[in-house]
This record gives structure tokens, sequence and C-alpha cells, in this order.
């Protein structure tokens, strides 16, 4: 897909009459500061157009962008961010559930982010389940692999394969940006 037109929309927190304009959705979601938003602006090759941060918990809203006009690609907050404290983990966690078990058949594809050198959490784990027990699909973007030898890549692309043998895990690095476009083919299929 070419990209010809990016677009920040607007940053939501709960339902929106946008969620109801049936658009395909790309949903972006990861553990806080695994680069979800990083990985949105490499796609779209568009450098800050998803705002990044080194701290941890940068967006606490659900960003949208519309894509070539066609597409919402869509930034959710960032799950387990210890500092946050309980109380503003489960209001994120809320927010995540309440976006994917909303009824629709807009969300196309949802990418898992993880930290290549941290790999699978308790936290991806607990949302990998209530993607699977709503029936949305997904695909795993191994990002970061640019702080990793080729070896442990392979390794960590293992681990979770053996893990979850039906996930598609793409190793990347939102830094080099290296094969963003066979993976948007892949999830605006
Ligand atoms: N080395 C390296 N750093 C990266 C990569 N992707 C993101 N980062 C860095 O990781 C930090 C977090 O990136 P963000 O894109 O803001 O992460 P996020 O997941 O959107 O974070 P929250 O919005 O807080 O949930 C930033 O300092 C980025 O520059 C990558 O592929 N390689
Ligand atoms: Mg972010």
């Amino acid at each position: 897909m070419k990209i010809h037109s990016t677009q920040f929309v607007k940053g939501i927190i709960g339902d929106d009459e946008i969620l109801h304009k049936k658009k395909p959705e790309i949903a972006f979601i990861g553990r806080s500061n695994v680069g979800k938003s990083s990985v949105i602006n490499s796609f779209l090759n568009a450098r800050e157009l998803a705002r990044t941060g080194k701290k941890q918990g940068k967006t606490t809203e659900i960003n949208l962008f519309l894509v070539n006009e066609k597409y919402y690609f869509v930034d959710l907050p960032g799950y387990g961010f210890a500092e946050g404290g309980q109380e503003s983990r489960e209001k994120i966690r809320a927010m995540i559930i309440n976006y994917f078990t909303r009824k629709t058949d807009s969300i196309r594809c949802t990418v898992v982010i993880l930290d290549a050198k941290v790999g699978i959490t308790d936290y991806d784990r607990d949302m990998l389940e209530i993607l699977f027990d709503n029936g949305r699909s997904a695909i795993v973007v191994l990002n970061k692999t640019d702080k990793l030898t080729q070896k442990e890549v392979s390794q960590a692309v293992r681990t979770i394969a053996n893990e979850f043998p039906e996930l598609e895990v793409f190793p990347y690095s939102a830094k080099l940006s290296k094969g963003a476009g066979r993976i948007l083919e892949r999830v605006i299929q």
C-alpha cells in the first residue's frame, strides 16, 4: 500500500461517534513504551504523527489516524504501566476491553507489539486472551530488534511461536523500519 495521506483525527477515551463510521480499523496495542506510536509512524513514513516519548505512558487516549482517507490506524494507550498505579492500569485495561468488545466488524487487524528484549509478559497474555475471546484477528510485531543480535531475535521469535503457534510474528525495528511494507500489506489485507 502506498501511503498518500495521513491525518490525526482525534483522541477519544471511550465510545465516540467516530467508532461508528464503519471505516476499517487497524489497532495497535502493547505494553507501555514498547514503541506502538513509533511503529505507527514508521509504517506511515511520518516521523511525528503519533507522539512518542522516553517517558512511559505517553499515550493516554485512543488516538485515531486516518490513512489514505480509508483506514483508521488506532493507537491505543499502553497497558501494564507500573508507575501509573493500579487504578490507572485498570482504567486503561477497561478502555481497551471496551474498544475490542464493542459490537463491530470494523476492526480489520490488531497488531500486538512486543519489546524484543522483554518478550511476552502476563499483561500481553491477558490482552491476547481478550482478543481471542472476541474473535479478533491479531499479529505480533516484535519491535526494537535493533537492540538484539540476529541469533537473539530468532530465539525470541521461537519462544513466542512455541507458546502461540497460531500467531504470525514479525521481527521489526521502528528505528530502522526495514520490512514495514510487508507488515503493512499483511495488516490491511
Ligand atoms: N532502539 C529502538 N528504540 C525504539 C524503537 N521503537 C521505539 N523506540 C523508543 O522507545 C521509546 C518509546 O516509544 P513510543 O513509540 O513512545 O512507545 P509507546 O508504546 O507508544 O509508549 P506509550 O504511548 O507510553 O504506551 C521511545 O524512546 C522510542 O524512541 C525501536 O525499534 N528501536
Ligand atoms: Mg504511544
